[in-house]
This record gives structure tokens, sequence and C-alpha cells, in this order.
């Protein structure tokens, strides 16, 4: 997608629906930019200025300007940033938005070590920014704002599972900052009667996860040296646990979240936790790798058991790569780099209220998204290897 011409003006004067959409650009954005549209809504979202375009998760849902009049659904991007108060407001004034989503955020728990000012700027008093431009604009009756909470506010977690009356222990800048998003977005519903939720949302992966996560780290992987790409997997702590569920599930609960009657507070998850390591299992069983674990901590070894060749052919056609020459390679190894100074151990959230008072059910289960994963990572990879077949440099993206 190229700069494209704001379309801004097209959102007034319209019987549809007005959402905003901080953070379109990312993974839940992208998702719930589509379910919005297909919903019928005029869709606005902010997008950073970037040196390199970086709409690819939403390229697909941009049509050109010059076809849309106001009564159609239709995708409208700002520039913007979470830390610019005069910009959010000015956006929002233009927008009228009948309903904000708050996504954008550094979201990288390791990294927000590195840049914790930063966290506290953009994912705390970002939050802050939209809701007091709704309250100074005059909004607070119109304008319903979702803002997105995360598991990381249990972080050492204080009971199993984790529910919305679960108390907070957050362990890194990142689930400081989004603790003060928390909290502002409680007090600003208190204080001024607005319509502001927070979704506590556990993790949550798909296809378009950013890819230095440990989910798409470990499927983008996988996809690789089933090909032949890639020889070695080096990851952090594989005994950390989390819950894992599918993004599309989650973006529907967000604009659930803001159809209630009452503007509360909701806990998003499977009710189902996994270690890394057996995340890592999942992923390469796929493509028909059996994988043995042996040695403790920083020594502990993923080790090439069995190829079920039948599978392998089934997923991977075509391949020049030998793979039974790999049983018994170390393709899986711990590099104490990706080890966080605090670290989570175990997420596992109770998703009942969301079930029974909003009756949410999610549709993907673990295996499933694995499968979406590794699914769309092979066909990605495997273009890669008609590249390298075909004579020209693959690139290797490490963290
Ligand atoms: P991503 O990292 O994929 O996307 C984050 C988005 O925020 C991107 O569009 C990014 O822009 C944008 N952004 C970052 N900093 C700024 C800034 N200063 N100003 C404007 N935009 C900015 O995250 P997800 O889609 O996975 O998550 C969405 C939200 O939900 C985040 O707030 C995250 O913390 C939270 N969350 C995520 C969970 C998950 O498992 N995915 C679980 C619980 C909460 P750019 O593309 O330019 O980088
Ligand atoms: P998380 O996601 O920190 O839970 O935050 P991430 O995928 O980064 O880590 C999950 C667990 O895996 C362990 N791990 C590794 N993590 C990464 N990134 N890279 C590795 O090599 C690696 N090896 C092991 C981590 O230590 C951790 O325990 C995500 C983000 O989307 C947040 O924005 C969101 O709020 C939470 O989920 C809920």
């Amino acid at each position: 997608m190229t700069d494209k011409p704001n379309t801004s003006h097209l959102a007034h004067n319209t019987s549809k629906r007005v959402a905003l959409i901080t953070g379109i650009t990312g993974q839940d954005g992208s998702y719930l930019a589509e379910f919005l549209l297909k919903k019928g809504y005029i869709v606005h979202g902010i997008k950073r200025r970037a040196s390199l375009l970086n709409t690819d998760r939403i390229d697909h849902l941009y049509q050109d300007p010059h076809d849309i009049t106001p009564n159609t659904s239709h995708l409208a991007l700002h520039y913007g940033d979470m830390t610019d108060s005069m910009n959010l407001t000015r956006i929002i004034q233009e927008v009228q938005p009948d309903e904000i989503y708050n996504l954008a955020a550094m979201s990288h728990v390791a990294v927000s070590f590195e840049t914790p000012e930063y966290v506290a700027n953009a994912d705390g008093t970002g939050t802050l920014r939209i809701l007091e431009a709704v309250k100074l604009l005059g909004l607070t009756k119109k304008t319903r704002i979702y803002q997105a909470s995360t598991s990381e506010l249990f972080g050492k977690a204080q009971e199993t599972p984790q529910s919305e009356t679960t108390p907070f222990y957050p362990r890194s800048p990142y689930a400081v900052a989004k603790m003060y998003a928390y909290w502002i977005t409680v007090n600003y519903r208190e204080a001024y009667g607005m319509f502001a939720c927070n979704g506590i949302l556990f993790n949550h992966e798909s296809p378009v996860r950013g890819e230095t996560f440990v989910t798409r780290k470990i499927t983008r992987a996988a996809s690789k040296i089933a090909l032949g790409l890639q020889d070695k997997l080096y990851l952090g702590n594989l005994d950390a646990k989390r819950d894992w569920g599918h993004a599309k599930d989650y973006v529907r609960m967000m604009w659930m979240i803001l159809q209630t009657e009452n503007a509360e507070d909701w806990v998003i998850a499977t009710g189902e936790t996994t270690a890394v390591r057996d995340f890592v299992k999942m992923a390469f069983e796929y493509v028909g790798i059996t994988l043995r674990f042996e040695g403790k901590s920083v020594n502990e070894k993923g080790i090439i058991d069995s190829i079920d060749e039948k599978r392998y052919n089934q997923v991977i056609q075509n391949s020049t790569f030998n793979i039974q020459n790999c049983i018994g390679s170390t393709i899986v190894e711990v590099d104490e780099r990706y080890f966080r100074p605090t670290e989570v151990d175990l997420l596992l959230g109770d998703p009942t209220k969301a079930e029974t008072k909003l009756g949410w059910s999610r549709e993907y289960k673990l295996e499933e998204l694995v499968n979406d994963m590794m699914k769309s990572d092979l066909k990605l990879m495997t273009k890669e290897q008609y590249l390298k077949d075909g004579g020209y440099t693959i690139m290797n993206y490490f963290e």
C-alpha cells in the first residue's frame, strides 16, 4: 500500500457506524479491521510513519478512495502516534468515532526491558491521551472505548487460573505500563461515566503474528528446517507456559465487549495452558518430524527422533531436501540471550465470565492454531525455496 490521500472527511454525515483502530497495522488491528468492515463499519486506522511501508497486513483491505462514498463501508488511514496528544485529539475530532479500539502498543515483553521509558509513554500514557481526548471533545456519551489489556498484568500469578478478580503482579516494564492503562481506563469509566472497557486478553496468535513472538518464531523455523533452509532454532525458556488462542476468535470478542449494555472488564482465554517445549513439538509434528528433548536448562536440546515420511511428503511437495538424513540431528537449542530479567512462568485464563455473560466461545483449538500457522509459514518458506533454487539470495531474519 502506498501513501494514500486522507479520506477522513468521508466519515461525516454517514448512517454507518464508525470505528477508529489504533495499531491497525498490527496482528489484531488487521483482523479487527477486516471483521468490522464485514459488519459494515467505516473503519479508520492510525498508522505510524515508517521509512519503509508497514501496511502489509492490511493491504488487502484497501480500496481506491475515488470509489468510496460516505455510506460505503471502507477503510481510511491517518498518520499518527500514541505519543502525540495533539495528533490523537485531532484525528478523534475528525473521525467522531462511535467506537475506539486502542490496540497500539510496543507489545514485545522482552524488548520492553530495553525501552522502558518509551513503553511507559506509548502503552501507558498513550491510553490516557485517548481517554482524555474523548473527554475534552465532549464525546463521552457517544464514543465507546476498548482498551487492549493483557494477561501479563497477572505476571507472577497470585492464583491459577486467572480471572477478572485475580490480583495483578506485573513482571516487566510492558506489563507495568499496561497496568497504568488498565486502571486509567477504569478510572475514566467511574469518574466520567464513559463506556470504557478492558479486555484482559491472554496470548493469541495467528499466521500474521509478529515474527519475534515465540509461536511465530517456532512455526517459521519448523517450516524452514523441514525444507532445509535453516539448521537450528534457538529459544529461551522452554518451560514457560502460556494460554494460547487464535487472534480471529479474540478480535470478535473485542467487538462483543463494546456491544454490551454495561461497560465492564473481561478475561478472554482458552482455559488451557501449554509449555513452549510442547508448542515446538506440535509445530514439528505438523511436518512429520518427531522431536525428543534431552538435557536440562541451558543444555537442553531438541533432537529429531523420527520422521513420518508419508506425512512429510503430504505437506511438502517436490522438496529436493533429504530430511531422512537429519534423524539424530539437534535442531533446537537454548540460548540465554532470550531469557528475561523477570519471567512470567505460567498463565492460564478462566474465561467463564465471557462465556456465560456474553456467550463467547472460541472456534480454534490449539492444534488448529498450530496447523493454521504451519500451513501459512510452509507456503511462505516454499516461496523462499523457489527463489533459492532459482539462484536468488534469500535472507535469514534473526532477532
Ligand atoms: P502488534 O505488535 O502486532 O501490533 C502493535 C500495533 O501498535 C502496530 O500497529 C504498531 O505499529 C502499533 N504501534 C506501536 N507503537 C505505536 C505508537 N507509538 N504509535 C502508534 N502505533 C503504535 O500487537 P498485537 O496486534 O499482537 O496486539 C494488539 C494489542 O493487544 C497491543 O496493545 C498488545 O499489547 C495487546 N495484547 C496482545 C496480545 C497478544 O497475544 N497478541 C495479548 C494481550 C494484549 P507498527 O506496525 O508501525 O509497528
Ligand atoms: P509474551 O509472548 O511475552 O507472552 O507476550 P512471547 O511469545 O514473546 O513469549 C512467550 C513465552 O515464550 C518464552 N520464550 C520466548 N519468547 C520469545 N519471544 N522468543 C524466544 O526465543 C523465546 N523462548 C522462550 C518467553 O520467555 C515467554 O515466557 C505476548 C505479547 O503479545 C504481549 O503483547 C501480550 O500482552 C502477551 O502475549 C499476553
